[in-house]
């Protein structure tokens, strides 16, 4: 993240940090914890742990708990292999640890690396816990939770330049939202309309879809899948099963091969691009309203939409989805009592009601309520952070293929590969990993 996103997010901290439990249920008696520190200030919460008051909270809990907080900043949060090796050598990188995007969380889960946590995530422990941080199918593998909390995970939606919609006398996104009939087919329309070259140079200059390609569209296609009840593998007859080769699933590729090589109505490029004013939408995530509603980075009103419903899916049925979930979880070569390490946890990242007076919901639309111009964004907005979904088994098993999938979907959507042949020319290999890693 940039500086400028934490500085943001630390600035909504601000009136939190104050607020901490007295009195600590465990003490760890001095000792060192470690904690994956590979984005501890990236988080939902805005925790900025480097600047003043960040500092002066984690001195708080490590007094609360008489223990000594160790960041820990290498790569193994963001590399399974390093992440693997370490904890067979009996090692693990920290006691608290963050999977990115939730990497190989299926394998690593499946080689018996994590400690198991259903006797701890307990009904009566998760009453305890703020519905927004509450993913509970992210942190399972087969039956077993090995993942307790939703800290980084963020959801994809749209935003759309109200200023650039009037002027081109496009829909209303409004309209088509509460009644169902924001779909696939209703953005294409948009796009193309507002795709032109407005200045007569004969290049286009403004465009309808804004896509930053990153990850070879990777989460573009993981959201798109779940908006046509599609998904890379579905629980079948209790088997985890490739289906990616089915229609609603190749759908997805047809239709950003769509916009991209035949309307040609999307933009690669930053998200940043935006603030130019000739972008239609732009996707991108719901904490992305601190720039769109900032006039020092972008003069034109955005309003913002969760994404399209496919034809196979769910009129209506809008969520924000993510393609990937940060999964914090506890390597089992821990010395700590697992409990004890992630009520530590709930106090470092105030992710429990025991450390928030407020509900982080009603916290997060109250402060996005403070730059909407239309009451109707607000709804959308906490329609969006409360249906936080993760489109299943995108990223989180695919590896050693992580990579791999990435530019996978690249070479279909950017490059423009038949999506049939590319996705049969994989099925067999992918579904061979999915029988070994969930061991059927
Ligand atoms: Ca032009």
């Amino acid at each position: 993240m940039s500086r400028i996103v934490r500085y943001g997010m630390s600035v909504v901290l601000v009136a939190l940090l104050a607020v901490a439990a007295a009195a600590a249920p465990y003490d760890f008696g001095g000792e060192t914890v470690r904690v994956s520190g590979a984005f501890p200030n990236a988080t939902v919460f805005g925790i900025n742990f480097e600047d003043a008051r960040g500092m002066g909270h984690v001195q708080e809990v490590e007094k609360m708990f008489n223990v000594k907080i160790e960041w820990v900043k290498d790569d193994a949060a963001y590399n399974p292999q390093t992440f693997i090796a370490n904890v067979l050598a009996g090692d693990p990188v920290a006691d608290i640890q963050v999977l990115c995007r939730g990497r190989a969380f299926h394998q690593i889960a499946a080689e018996g690396l994590l400690v198991p946590l259903d006797d701890i995530l307990t009904e009566e422990y998760l009453e305890n816990i703020p519905d927004v941080y509450k993913a509970l199918e992210h942190w399972k593998h087969g039956d077993t939770y090995y993942g307790f909390s939703l800290v980084d995970a963020a959801g994809w939606c749209v935003y759309w330049n109200k200023s650039l919609f009037e002027r081109e006398g496009l829909p209303d996104p409004y309209e088509l939202y509460f009644s169902g009939e924001w779909t696939w087919d209703a953005m294409r329309d948009i796009a193309i309309q507002a795709t032109k070259d407005t200045d007569g140079d004969g290049v286009v200059d403004q465009y309808g879809i804004s896509i930053d390609e990153g990850s070879g569209c990777t989460d573009q296609v993981a959201a798109l899948l779940a908006t046509n009840n599609a998904a890379v593998a579905k629980i079948i007859d209790g088997k985890v099963t490739f289906t990616l080769d089915e229609p609603e699933a190749l759908a997805v590729y047809e239709y950003l091969q769509q916009l991209i090589h035949v309307d040609k109505v999307v933009a690669f490029e930053g998200q940043y691009t935006i603030f130019q004013g000739n972008r239609a939408m732009t996707l991108s995530h719901p904490w992305w309203f601190y720039y769109t509603a900032d006039p020092q980075w972008m003069e034109d009103d955005c309003g913002i939409l969760p994404y399209p419903i496919g034809p196979n899916g769910t009129p209506g049925e809008y969520g924000s989805y993510s393609s990937a979930n940060w999964n914090w979880c506890i390597p089992k070569t821990t010395k700590h009592d697992p409990r004890a390490l992630i009520e530590l946890y709930n106090a470092l990242y105030m992710a429990s009601y025991d450390y928030v007076i407020d509900d982080p919901e009603e916290r997060m639309v109250n402060e996005f309520a403070t730059y909407v111009t239309d009451r109707r964004d607000l709804d959308i907005y906490r329609s969006l952070i409360s249906n936080l979904k993760l489109a299943p088994y995108a990223i989180n098993f695919f590896w050693p293929d992580f990579q791999n999938f990435e530019e996978f979907n690249g070479r279909i959507t950017i490059n423009g590969e038949n999506p049939a042949a590319a996705v049969a020319g994989i099925k067999d290999a992918v579904q061979t990993r999915l029988d070994e890693i969930f061991k059927q």
